[in-house]
């Protein structure tokens, strides 16, 4: 449908267009989306995005061993029957080069390139009352103005570099290992150090340990890692896939994680079975080539601490098998949090690193780090001199993309000021005193908890009907309430309470960085019961939108 510019006005009847109609901040999967499927609806539309090419987190994560965690044939789009067709994914896990060359083919192959302006960050927005125009300023010095605001802007985008005392005096080479630079680090020879044992740092750490004269590896938490076993994608697998695209994507649809692992989907109890035939069916997800299928053996994992901490422990026996130092073994043996309360990491080869001569691990829990030095790293117990720093210390995650972006809404109220006691929204879109201004993959959605590539469609979709019918109806603006905001935060608060997900110091409860709110931020109720939800609030007469 192509609705005409011309019903838009302001209060005083005269035309109140803005420059664009839509902007979108963020040219990952969700923002090259966005700006296709707007395009429907005949409006002007422009992306800004800070790097110079397209594909957002896999733009950014360049690092090597960089790699996603979910199926190739699962993790693709899936709006455009000929795209999935015609392309081929190399390997059954994607490393970050393959994801990078197809998020430019998608620009290129459906013409989205010419609508983002690369090598622009978004540094301001602004709403501005008497015309209901967003005021969007960039560093390049631009601004220009808008109906609506997509922020694309990733739940994963904002760097987390801790606060240790002297960052700046290192006299080696750092890095974070999400602004890598496209050339690449020579590590040959050098000694190297790793902050960080997230899913990131499991990646990094084997790729580098095999060029690195030495790896020092600084691990505060151990974290619960299997195997990927990834290898390149069988044709005849492809070929199964491609013959039921729809079908699989439907069931995707209908699933918790807007993913299928087929037959991973169980009914049954960690206490249904036997100790050896638990065992037996944990050595077979183990051995499996289909990575989080093992967490999917058993029903309560994620939900009873007790059958958790059993399939915790056949994990824990698998690290003691492996390291042969028990020392070092033990340490890597995560017994912080339950499994899978922090994201459970794929690897390729991380606990056997640990065998190598010419990788030490640091426990930074029992010593924490003091200070990085002009040499390197101090701890309370001792100095590790380096000659390149890598900090895997992940982000500030969620909320750090939207508040550090200047943005005030209406009467003058800053995001970040209204957001210090947690990111309270409405359905994970739209935040009450900010109109017309809607977040994708946003706090309060599935986000990082569901396949991101699906759910970004999904989400997408949905704010293409909801700007669609504003257009219709001649309605300018879209705004909630506090209300519909402390209603869906209970919503999400009790998904979360029904799970083990709290019992964690992780980052989708805000605890990695020192000083940010404790909320739990995203809906751990399901993929499927969250697009039943948002799609019931607009049966029931659009609930908690208030339209103008
Ligand atoms: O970041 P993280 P990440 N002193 O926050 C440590 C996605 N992802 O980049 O656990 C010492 O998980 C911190 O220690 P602790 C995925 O969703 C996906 O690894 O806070 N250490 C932790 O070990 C993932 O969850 C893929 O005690 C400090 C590490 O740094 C998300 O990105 C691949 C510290 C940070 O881990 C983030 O992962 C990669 C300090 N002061 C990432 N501060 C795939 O698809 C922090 N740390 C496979």
């Amino acid at each position: 449908m192509t609705v005409p510019h011309q019903r838009r006005r302001d209060p005083g009847g005269k035309v109140a267009h803005g420059d664009y109609d839509v902007v979108v901040i963020g040219a990952g999967f969700s923002g090259m989306y966005a700006l296709y499927k707007l395009r429907g609806l005949g409006l002007r539309l422009q992306g800004y995005e800070t790097g110079d090419g397209p594909g957002g987190t896999w733009y950014w994560n360049r690092y090597p061993g960089a790699r996603v965690d979910i199926e190739s044939m699962i993790y693709s789009y899936s709006f455009d029957e000929r795209l999935e067709q015609e392309w081929q994914w190399p390997e059954h896990f994607s490393p970050q080069p393959d994801l990078e060359v197809y998020a430019n083919y998608v620009v290129d192959r459906f013409g989205i390139r010419d609508q983002v302006q690369f090598e622009t960050t978004v540094t301001r927005l602004r709403f501005d009352e008497p015309t209901s125009l967003w005021h969007v300023g960039t560093d390049r010095g631009e601004e220009a103005t808008t109906r609506f605001v997509i922020a694309a802007t990733g739940s994963l985008n904002a760097t987390n570099i801790p606060d240790f005392k002297g960052v700046e005096t290192f006299q080696g080479r750092w890095y974070h290992t999400s602004k890598w630079p496209k050339e690449g680090v020579d590590f040959v020879g050098r000694r190297v150090g790793i902050i960080g044992t997230g899913s990131t740092g499991i990646q990094v750490i084997p790729v580098v340990a095999q060029e690195a004269g030495h790896l020092t590896v600084f691990q505060r938490t151990a974290n619960f890692s299997i195997p990927s076993r990834n290898r390149p994608l069988d044709p005849e697998y492809e070929r199964g896939w491609k013959q039921n695209y729809r079908k699989y994507r439907e069931m995707m649809k209908s699933t918790a994680s807007a993913a299928v692992l087929l037959g991973q989907h169980t009914d049954r109890s960690v206490f249904d079975v036997g100790d050896a035939e638990r065992d037996e069916i944990l050595e077979q997800a183990w051995e499996s080539r289909s990575g989080f299928k093992f967490t999917g053996s058993f029903k309560d994992v994620r939900t009873n601490e007790a059958a958790n901490e059993i399939v915790a422990e056949f994990v824990r026996r698998k690290i003691r098998q492996t390291v042969q130092d028990p020392e070092v073994a033990e340490l890597l043996c995560p017994k912080t949090h339950p499994l899978g309360t922090k994201r459970l990491c794929l690897d390729s080869g991380y606990y056997e690193t640990y065998n190598r001569a010419n990788v030490t691990l640091v426990d930074v829990r029992a010593n924490p780090i003091t200070e990085i030095t002009p040499a390197g790293l101090r701890t309370t117990a001792g100095e590790y001199d380096l000659d390149i720093l890598i900090y895997a210390t992940g982000f500030d995650a969620m909320t750090g993309s939207m508040t550090r972006m200047n943005v005030t809404g209406t009467g003058g109220l800053r995001l970040e000021d209204k957001w210090v006691n947690g990111p309270s929204n409405y359905l994970g879109f739209l935040v009450a005193g900010f109109p017309n201004l809607f977040m994708i993959h946003g706090p309060g959605s599935p986000s990082v908890l569901a396949q991101m590539i699906m759910s970004a469609e999904w989400q997408v979709d949905w704010l293409h009907d909801r700007i669609s019918f504003m257009l219709e109806q001649g309605y300018e603006r879209v705004d909630t309430t506090e209300q519909w905001e402390e209603n869906w935060a209970r919503e999400v608060e009790a998904a979360a309470d029904a799970t083990l997900y709290k019992k964690a110091d992780s980052w989708y409860l805000g605890a990695n960085i020192p000083g940010k709110p404790r909320v739990f931020m995203v809906y751990v109720g399901g993929f499927d019961n969250y697009t039943r939800r948002c799609t019931e609030v607009v049966d029931n007469g659009y609930q908690g939108f208030s339209f103008t």
